[in-house]
């Protein structure tokens, strides 16, 4: 079952519909928002050459810059009196991204996030633990919102308060928590040292996103915790979690809106389209936003997108999970990197704990790098021939490793009890 019909929408249909929000968009941004008349104008575009959606190569892309340029307000596309409320991204660096949403902007987020949770597994009558930080962030009020259009029921609890959240839970019997991956890790240790056998919490499902979550993470998170993980994508600047979601029945990519987020999959270097199933970064269009529409915003995001049919029915064409960013590149000594197939490669080995962190220095010219890994609660085997067998692993599976590997004990990697969790800190220049 799905949350509105559209979810299984024949392609063709989808389409004629994607097709005509583009141009109302497009038309939208260029009469309101100078930014993209400007744009467009030095592209040489005209709104009425959008047709079709082949035309929306046509279009210049938006990256994080510009929102940074912009900044308060320069990309919103109504009056003040229209706007019900903003949120606000807080990047590494610099001033964070305002984001703007019209009443109708806030309904929309509402039904996607609907769609989401009941392609989760969440149904009406259940009650979801909401523990996403409420505020400036989208996590908290973007799920809230959601549940309640789905008709669930919603503890507001926020991010935080770990001991608290396992007693609510048990004492509320909460189906479902809505945090990110590596505080659902965190819950159950908490759950654990308070007595409690985290496999018999209450909650049957996590709603997690906001943070990538390689599969032998998440593996761990649904084996530690008995539940099924279903990951929720999104991101503030489209209109924050909601622009995708895994369905619970194939659990095998996140279903995108796409009758309001048009999506394309480019290369990261050039900007320019890869093959449809080649890996490369997203690019997202909305198609029905008010208050700020976005013309092929540069998310960053690495993915692929599936247009095979899907087992639960629904036509909405699937991207990966997102395990890595273009920029969370890492090149260490001229070799190229991403953290996510290190975690990859270590989690699958036996006796690591799903707690580790990255550390880059300079020495001299060099670049060094440090990793850092807990052991398992329970590993009481030989440190050396653990060390051994990460090394030979990280060794033969990516051709590099770390100058230096530290193991420490369980709770030696410090863990992240609010917002998004940190794991490469590069202490280069
Ligand atoms: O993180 C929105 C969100 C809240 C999504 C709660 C899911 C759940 P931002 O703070 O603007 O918005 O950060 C967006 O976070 O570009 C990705 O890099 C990353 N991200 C979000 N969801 C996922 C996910 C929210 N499921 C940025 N997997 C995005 C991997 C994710 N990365």
């Amino acid at each position: 079952m799905v949350y509105a019909p559209v979810e299984t929408e024949d392609r063709e249909e989808l389409r004629a519909i994607q097709e005509e929000r583009l141009r109302e968009t497009v038309e939208h941004a260029y009469e309101n928002v100078p930014f993209y008349r400007e744009r467009l104008e030095e592209a040489g575009v005209e709104p009425s050459d959008i047709e079709s959606l082949d035309d929306i190569t046509k279009l210049p892309m938006t990256t994080k810059e510009d929102f940074r340029d912009e900044y308060p307000d320069g990309l919103f596309a109504v009056d003040d009196e229209e706007i019900a409320r903003l949120h606000a991204s807080s990047g590494t660096t610099g001033k964070p991204k305002i984001v703007s949403y019209t009443d109708d902007d806030l309904d929309v987020w509402s039904e996607v996030v609907a769609r989401s949770l009941k392609a989760g597994g969440v149904n009406p009558g259940d009650t979801v633990q909401n523990a996403y930080g409420y505020g400036l962030f989208t996590g908290g009020l973007g799920l809230h919102y959601g549940v309640e259009e789905l008709g669930a029921t919603v503890i507001p609890i926020g991010s935080g308060g770990t001991q608290r959240q396992v007693e609510l839970m048990t004492d509320l019997e909460s189906d479902a928590l809505s945090c990110t991956p590596s505080y659902a890790l965190y819950l159950a240790e908490t759950a654990e040292e308070m007595g409690y056998d985290p496999q018999e919490l209450p909650i049957s499902t996590i709603i997690f996103g906001a943070e990538p979550c390689t599969e032998p993470m998440r593996e761990e998170i649904e084996e530690r915790l008995d539940v099924n993980g279903i990951d929720i994508y999104g991101l503030s600047e489209i209109i924050g979690p909601g622009v995708s979601n895994e369905c619970h029945e194939a659990q095998d990519g996140l279903h995108i809106w796409e009758d309001h987020f048009y999506p394309e999959v480019v290369d990261p270097q050039t900007g320019e389209p890869v093959e449809e199933g080649e890996e490369g970064e997203l690019v997202l269009t909305t198609l029905t936003k008010e208050a700020l529409p976005v013309l092929r915003y540069r998310t960053g995001d690495l993915t692929t997108l599936n247009y095979d049919e899907c087992e639960c029915g629904r036509t909405m064409v699937r991207m990966d999970n997102v395990t890595g960013r273009a920029d969370d590149l890492l090149i260490v000594r001229g070799v190229n990197l991403y953290p996510s197939e290190i975690e990859h490669v270590v989690l699958e080995i036996d006796g690591v704990a799903p707690h580790y962190r990255i550390d880059l220095h300079k020495e001299g010219t060099l670049d060094v790098m440090e990793l850092t890994i807990e052991k398992a609660e329970e590993f009481d085997g030989d440190d050396e021939e653990l060390r051994d067998q990460i090394m030979t692993r990280l060794e033969n599976v990516l051709q590099f490793t770390p100058d230096e590997l530290e193991l420490v004990d369980h709770g030696g990697v410090a863990r992240t009890e609010v917002g998004k969790v940190q794991r490469v800190y590069d202490h280069r220049e």
